[in-house]
């Protein structure tokens, strides 16, 4: 079937039926699963090659928070079971040869176009096809258009004044050089105290003459105990694969970690100290499921936070550094919790000075280096370790526009709108992969990756078995779901922070808690059963106007 509407500019030969947009996990897999329920797809990718975050992430000490044997994919068995990890938690360079493997394996680059960023997607009404413009001018129709643009995806410089005219070099850690960089005898600040830069900085320290770090916010973070890849540990996975996935795919976050089904509240102290102290050494984010309710109680998230800022207390030796860096703002877990390598201990070396920027906030980027209201830096280097806009960032630059032209980004302004994190009414066979609304970034992103490929797939498929191509959520669908997403949230202490998941760190955007917080498990039950029930429960579906023409 010729596409009616195809422009001239439009490649003859993409006669597609769908355009996936990203090549990091999620759009592989995605790619995958699409040319197997026979669909011809293709991803439209920004960057030079496959991995996505991966790709983007290249600051030294970058590393995943989620053990390997866990982050990586499930659907096939000989892929997990060949891959060989090399590490308990994988550094980026693994994770993107990971990527890369992945790629050739299930020979995916034959269907990607690189260095093709998407400016626009319009769904035509007259059509029931979406149609896609890069930068390059070049622009593909297809009638299925699917997200994989990732929930941490466009990089934030911070708005401080001067910033241009810095003379010395600047890096973003989201933006980091291919090549690598050398600060060996240089004068570095780092702005910024999130995962990235609690990285970054214990490897940046060891290289440079002297270190900054600029911290707004201190943040909570727990020990990785990264080490070598442990055989039996291994093999106990290796093993068991099948069965410790399914049983990650009901975990509230999608990680499998020893759950303590008790209150920390109903435990005297000692009890509680000793689960603390075994969580603590056994590394990772394992120690936020201690007790069932610290991030619903806040007298029970105050002994988790107590602990660990006595942790801090005891690892760095100024006591006043070490207040500085003790977070006593938000309750813990409730921005995303760390996992480092030795971050506390660095700043126990000569080379290392911590600036509190509550104390003396910034007050301007100079050509020299920094200012702020308690002193000026020179600088040879300065390091954004500042973040991204999350979760809607990358999907509200590009322009999106549903039937009768509706922007989402005007639908979007109050904050992300969406059914199940999966669709957004008014947006038809448009698909949102761990979109707002979804457990995302609350979660073991390769599950939840995974688990809404599949679903999608599985949507894509019983359309095509019933005639029908086009689907949409029901307006009335996506405000209850809102209303239950947020609901969810608010029993518990994940709005007291000023989090990205509220966007709480873009000046302007609205604060509403994005991702579905109810539990990766309960999530995917929910999906399953409106994918059971014909997708008749919050879905409308039709055979779409282009099919109606062509029959
Ligand atoms: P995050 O977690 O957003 O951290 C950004 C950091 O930058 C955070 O400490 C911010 O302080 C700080 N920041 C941002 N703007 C400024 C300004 N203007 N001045 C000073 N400090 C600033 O990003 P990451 O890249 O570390 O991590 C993102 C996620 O990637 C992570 O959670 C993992 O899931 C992987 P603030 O807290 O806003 O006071």
């Amino acid at each position: 079937m010729s596409d009616p509407a195809t422009p001239k500019n439009m490649r003859p030969s993409e006669n597609l039926d769908a355009i996936v947009v990203g090549a990091g996990f999620a759009g592989l897999y995605m790619l995958h699963r699409l040319r197997g329920i026979g669909l011809k797809a293709i991803i439209l990718e920004q960057a030079a090659g496959v991995g996505g975050t991966w790709y983007w992430n290249r600051y030294p000490g970058a590393r995943c928070d989620v053990e390997s044997m866990q982050y990586s994919f499930s659907f096939s068995e000989e892929l997990q079971q060949e891959w060989q990890w090399r590490e308990r938690f994988a550094g980026q360079p693994e994770i993107l040869r990971y990527a890369n493997h992945v790629a050739d394996r299930f020979d995916l680059r034959r269907d990607i176009h690189f260095e093709t960023p998407v400016r626009a997607a319009h769904f035509d009404d007259a059509t029931g096809r979406w149609r896609i413009t890069t930068a390059g001018g070049e622009e593909f129709s297809a009638r299925y258009c699917i997200m994989a643009t990732g929930c941490l995806s466009t990089a934030r410089l911070p708005d401080i004044p001067g910033r241009e005219s810095f003379a010395g070099k600047t890096y973003h850690t989201g933006h980091w050089p291919h090549e690598g960089v050398d600060f060996t005898g240089q004068t570095v600040g780092v702005i910024g105290t999130g995962s990235s830069a609690i990285q970054a900085i214990p490897v940046i320290a060891e290289q440079v003459r002297q270190l900054f770090v600029f911290q707004r916010t201190a943040n909570y973070s727990i020990p990785a105990r990264n080490a070598p890849m442990a055989p039996d540990y291994e093999q106990a996975w290796k093993s068991a694969y099948a069965e410790r996935r399914t049983k990650a795919r009901m975990m509230r976050t999608g990680i499998l970690y020893p759950l303590n089904d008790t209150s920390a509240l109903a435990v005297d102290p000692a009890t509680r100290e000793r689960e603390y102290q075994a969580r603590w050494a056994a590394g990772g984010l394992g120690f936020m499921a201690a007790f069932n309710d610290l991030i619903l109680d806040r007298r029970a998230n105050d002994t988790a936070a107590e602990f660990v800022r006595a942790q801090i207390r005891a690892i760095v030796r100024d006591p006043k550094v070490a207040e500085i860096l003790c977070p006593k703002d938000h309750p813990i877990g409730t921005k995303r919790i760390c996992a480092d390598t030795n971050y506390f201990a660095t700043y126990n070396r000569d080379n290392v000075t911590l600036i509190d920027l509550h104390a003396t906030p910034i007050t301007a980027i100079t050509s020299h280096g920094l200012d702020t209201t308690g002193a000026r830096f020179t600088l040879d280097s300065i390091v954004f370790a500042t973040g991204f806009d999350a979760m809607t960032g990358t999907l509200t630059r590009i322009d999106i526009r549903g039937t009768l032209g509706a922007r989402l980004r005007d639908k979007w302004e109050a904050g992300p709108r969406s059914y199940l994190g999966l669709m957004t009414a008014g947006f038809p066979n448009l698909f949102l992969i761990t979109g707002p609304g979804s457990p995302s970034v609350l979660s073991n992103m390769m599950v939840s990756i995974e688990q809404h490929v599949d679903w999608i797939a599985d949507c894509l498929a019983f359309l095509q078995r019933e005639g029908l191509s086009q689907i949409e959520p029901r307006s009335d669908a996506e405000e209850a779901w809102v209303a239950h997403g947020n609901e969810v949230a608010d029993r518990t202490l994940y709005p007291a922070a000023n989090s990205w998941y509220m966007g709480a760190n873009i000046p302007g955007k609205p604060r509403v808690f994005m991702p579905y917080i109810g539990g990766v498990g309960v999530y995917r039950e929910i999906c399953d059963k409106v994918a059971a029930g014909g997708y008749a429960d919050g879905f409308l579906l039709s055979a779409g106007p282009a099919r109606a023409a062509a029959e």
